[in-house]
């Protein structure tokens, strides 16, 4: 089936034009000005703005942490996912320790396949370093993974320094790349301590043992690991100026270095972890914690100077009961928050809208970067003959409201309950096919695994 979307503007990384867009199936086939194809079905978008599908490089569906699985799968995160106009998400596959890289693949195979509602891609975790672990790198490249994670906190995740710069090497040898969620583990275990011993076992002493020099710290050490290593790195989840000062200093020294941060980091401050009702704090549980409005609007400024090249989620969700696992012990929360579906929508009405960032701009945060940083460039990311037909169709003058009572995901709340948004994401196609229209699931899971080749981000 042929589609003709006309009247719109379409977005790529630099900027919005007016075009018509045909669609051949599941592919892109032209762009241009007062298109016509007789037997195409024509889709009226007049007045809208038609981006690539979004791409959410950073979720966790259907993970084990604290004792707990968070409360979104496959199929109902890549269905709040899509309903964001996200049309590819790459979600972090996670064998334990002592578990093999092929196993954790195979694992989260199975929790995903013929579940997801949009195509979906993995990192592997690396939470163990070891010869066999070594020899399958290779293999991960071999079935489209040429992205991992590597923690520098957490003890059932983190492999220290020494391993962490051998992987790092290894990693290299294939043009494959690691995200690292970086804060200093030590300090943060000596700052619990006192804070358990003062008898401050509240969610507000959250933020408070994650202070932002522990995260700038981490991401210093990180930087020049890798640059004895001679490799680029991605920060995941950035989420101070401190941090971004390290980034820079790396830069300016001549290291390739990229950076994701996520909506809450840009939206939310750590004023949410001092209500006192637990319930209302233990919510905005995530590690790194949320911070000041200073990082905020350095954020803000970061994405629009192009500092911070990607905007992902860090989608990891818990029911409000879940996070009752943490009253009397913060650390005993389980952390995360989620925003898979709220993403976009946020990205365009709190930082398009309000003059922070521009059209191009959000296109290369959401779409255009991670697609060539992670390996999917041309086939997601860009509108262009050729690729994959993943079209978000934005009405820029609807008004929206997020909230919980209107979310896919499986959660019982909204960090951003009663936001009103200026945009609403109006119809979603996924390769072709008109997946969600105005919030309304228009067919079963269609999402397919997509392989990835090493990546470039320039
Ligand atoms: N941080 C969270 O808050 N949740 C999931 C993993 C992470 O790094
Ligand atoms: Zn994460």
């Amino acid at each position: 089936m042929k589609l003709l979307f006309k009247g719109g503007r379409v977005v790529s990384g630099s900027g919005a034009a007016a075009m018509d867009v045909l669609v051949d199936g599941e592919t892109v086939v032209q762009l241009g000005q007062d298109l016509a194809c007789p037997e195409a079905q024509v889709v009226d978008v007049t007045g809208k703005l038609l981006f690539p599908g979004f791409i959410d490089a950073h979720t966790h569906f259907d993970l084990d942490v604290c004792n707990t699985t968070t409360a979104d799968d496959f199929a109902t995160g890549t269905k709040a996912a899509l309903r964001g106009g996200t049309t590819l998400v790459i979600d972090f596959a996670c064998p334990n320790k002592g578990e093999t890289l092929a196993y954790g693949l195979k694992l989260w195979h199975e929790k995903a396949d013929g579940k997801s509602a949009c195509d979906y891609g993995f990192h592997m975790t690396i939470d163990d370093w070891n010869e066999q672990i070594r020899a399958e790198i290779p293999d991960m490249l071999a079935a489209g993974i040429p992205s991992f994670k590597m923690y520098m906190t957490y003890p059932a995740m983190m492999i220290g320094d020494r391993d962490m710069f051998s992987a790092l090497q290894e990693l290299g040898k294939y043009g494959a790349i690691a995200g690292v969620h970086c804060e200093n583990a030590g300090v943060i275990d000596a700052l619990i301590a006192q804070k358990k011993a003062a008898g401050e076992t509240g969610p507000a002493s959250h933020p408070v043992t994650r202070p932002n020099v522990l995260e700038a710290e981490a991401v210093a050490s990180l930087l020049r690991m890798a640059q004895v290593a001679d490799v680029p790195v991605v920060i995941v989840h950035l989420s101070t100026k401190e941090a971004l000062a390290e980034v820079r200093a790396a830069r300016e020294r001549g290291q390739r270095v990229y950076v994701e941060t996520c909506p809450h980091y840009l939206l939310l401050d750590e004023s949410r972890y001092f209500q006192p009702d637990y319930s209302d704090a233990a919510r905005y549980v995530c590690a790194p914690p949320l911070r000041t409005a200073a990082d905020q609007d350095a954020l803000w400024a970061a994405l629009a100077d192009g500092t911070v090249q990607t905007v992902a989620t860090d989608h990891c969700s818990f029911t409000l009961a879940q996070k009752e696992a943490g009253r009397g012990d913060f650390t005993k929360i389980p952390g995360g928050l989620p925003s898979v579906e709220s993403r976009g929508i946020l990205l365009w009405s709190e930082g398009v809208a309000k003059g922070r960032i521009t059209e191009g701009r959000m296109c290369r945060l959401l779409a255009e970067n991670p697609a060539k940083l992670y390996g999917v460039w041309p086939r997601k990311g860009v509108l262009a003959p050729g690729s994959d037909a993943d079209i978000v169709v934005l009405d820029p003058n609807a008004k929206g409201l997020l909230t919980a009572a209107d979310q896919a995901a499986n959660v019982d709340y909204c960090p951003y309950e009663g936001w009103e948004t200026s945009g609403v994401m109006e119809q979603v196609y996924l390769r072709g096919q008109l997946v969600v229209d105005h919030g309304a699931f228009q067919t079963g899971p269609q999402g397919v695994y997509i392989p990835r080749k090493p990546g470039k981000l320039d």
